[in-house]
């Protein structure tokens, strides 16, 4: 009889352990869906604070990325800005002209679908979302020409979509600026 009962003891104890596991696990479970849905309100009513955005359907009418505000802009306190567009299949201006030694924001929108841009051999690299401005700071130490592929597939002409960035020697690029706004190295 003691044997029976102590058995009985056995699987109360069983039961109630496996009550208490069962407990933490459902409480885990909410513990998550409670995480998400607080962190789906708060995104949802506080969007991040530096997005940008460019209408695609009106980027060739005005604004910053009108066709002659692309490129290169030699701004009032020495730094670089360079402004340019990907749409399926290239990039406006297809080849980047930037100095040496300069601090350069690039400020990039797509005109259709989603692209990428990114210099071979730098960690530069960025997605170009249409609504979008995706704005990056750089600086090139040596001159020199690399190639700018866009690594987002963007449909059938994705592998033809690439450009070239210069980086050309701060003085020169400084004479070439005295003598045009915006400027390129497209021939
Ligand atoms: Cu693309």
């Amino acid at each position: 009889m003691t044997h029976l009962s102590t058995s009985d003891e056995g699987a109360d104890h069983g039961e109630q352990t496996e009550r208490r596991w069962a407990a933490v696990a459902v409480a885990i479970l909410v513990l998550l869906v409670v995480m998400a849905t607080f962190a789906a309100l708060y995104h949802g009513a506080m969007p991040q604070s530096r997005v940008e955005t460019a209408d695609p359907r009106t980027l060739h009418l005005g604004g910053e990325f009108i066709e002659s505000n692309l490129g290169s802009a030699l701004e009032p306190d020495g730094t670089v800005t360079v402004r340019f567009i990907g749409q399926q299949y290239s990039f406006t201006p297809s080849c980047i002209l930037v100095p040496t030694d300069t601090p350069v924001t690039f400020r990039v929108t797509s005109a259709d679908v989603v692209h990428g841009f990114l210099i071979d051999g730098t960690n530069i690299n960025l997605m170009l979302v249409p609504g979008y401005i995706s704005s990056l700071g750089a600086r090139f130490e040596t001159p020199g020409e690399r190639l700018m592929p866009c690594h987002e597939f963007c449909s059938v002409g994705h592998e033809g979509m690439w450009g070239r960035i210069k980086i050309i020697d701060k003085a020169a690029f400084s004479r070439m600026a005295a003598e045009r706004r915006r400027l390129s190295c497209v021939e």
